[in-house]
């Protein structure tokens, strides 16, 4: 798969965009990003992807196993960059992986294992607008951007700490 360059300003613009969203309108609008893409989010062909499912895998089971306020705030934390175990977790993966594993979340809250966006849940016309901007891309640049957004979140891990 080729993507689009990280440098076309269309990318960098849809990215501060939706950086720029608070952070509970960047969490719904990514939810609703995902739900318009539906089954077009498909994992590339094993071998042909630089995403490590096992690692992804491991994180999601962390997650998964904490309360839904706790999930909840652990995706907060990745958004504000907060410093902690799991951010630093995060932090350590590759930004394909850190891609899989937020798709992994995504399934996880279709199935209400993470905790899910309430059913009556209106978006703020600010979600709509990065949502609609956002969906009305082709799919390489919707990986390029999702990529660049997720990559920054989280927290670096410790220099010798051993993830
Ligand atoms: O109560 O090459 C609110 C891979 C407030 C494979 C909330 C891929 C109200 C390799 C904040 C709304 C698959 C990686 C609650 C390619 C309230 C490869 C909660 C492609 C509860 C190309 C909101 C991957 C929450 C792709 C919890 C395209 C929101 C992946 C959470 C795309 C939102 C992934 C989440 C996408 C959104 C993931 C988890 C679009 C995730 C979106």
């Amino acid at each position: 798969m080729t993507f689009t360059q990280a440098s076309d300003p269309n990318i960098q613009e849809n990215v501060k965009a939706f950086q720029n969203l608070n952070v509970d309108d960047q969490l719904a609008a990514f939810w609703f990003i995902y739900k318009q893409m539906g089954s077009s989010v498909t994992p590339a062909a094993p071998g042909a992807s630089t995403a490590s499912p096992d690692i992804a895998e491991g994180l999601f089971n962390q997650i998964k196993e904490k309360s839904h306020e706790d999930q909840l705030q652990f995706q907060r934390d990745l958004i504000n960059k907060a410093d902690n175990e799991y951010t630093r977790m995060y932090g350590s993966l590759s930004d394909t992986t850190k891609l899989l594993f937020w798709y992994r979340l995504s399934q996880g809250m279709d199935d209400t294992t993470i905790i899910p966006v309430p059913a009556d849940y209106q978006p703020s016309s600010e979600v709509q607008a990065v949502v609609n901007k956002i969906a009305s891309l082709d799919y390489e640049q919707q990986i390029t951007v999702f990529r660049d957004y997720v990559s920054p979140m989280g927290a670096q891990p410790k220099a010798g700490a051993g993830v």
